[in-house]
């Protein structure tokens, strides 16, 4: 009984996540968005964008994920007792008709286990997830940065 429902079941997440994965790209804008290139090796790269909410409620980025990372983290770089700490975050607050800036030394991803080697000017897709359960995706590109 339970694999005569499945497909259907799966046919309606499909048909739902289409229409409001286009919702929600006209609520979150992403621009500027890179990957901070490191040795090879190295299994853990931070990401950063930039995060425009132009709509009238604020908006809550509560993970995100990417084909290519085994896992991806919400982080912010803290300054205690004069030392740089990462921790992680619940979530990320872009407030409405505002901006928020994911930068070095304050808010990133964390993205961890690269399932391929990636090089300079790779272009890796990420997808935001939000609160409201819908999701934005774009491409990162990896640079060298500061
Ligand atoms: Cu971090």
């Amino acid at each position: 009984m339970k694999s005569k429902i499945r497909p259907l079941v799966l046919l309606c997440i499909v048909l739902i996540s289409g229409a409001v994965q286009s919702q929600a790209a006209n609520r979150l804008r992403v621009t500027d968005a890179w990957i901070r290139a490191a040795p090879p090796g190295v299994m853990v790269l931070a990401g950063y964008m930039t995060l425009e909410n132009p709509g009238p409620e604020d908006i809550k980025i509560t993970a995100a994920e990417s084909p290519q990372f085994g896992m991806i983290e919400l982080h912010r770089t803290v300054i205690e007792d004069d030392v740089a700490r990462m921790r992680r975050q619940p979530y990320f607050l872009v407030p409405a008709e505002a901006q928020l800036v994911l930068a070095p030394n304050d808010r990133h991803l964390m993205m961890m286990m690269p399932k391929l080697a990636v090089q300079l000017g790779d272009k890796v897709t990420v997808r935001l997830k939000l609160d409201d359960g819908t999701s934005v995706e774009f491409k990162a590109i990896l640079r060298e940065g500061h």
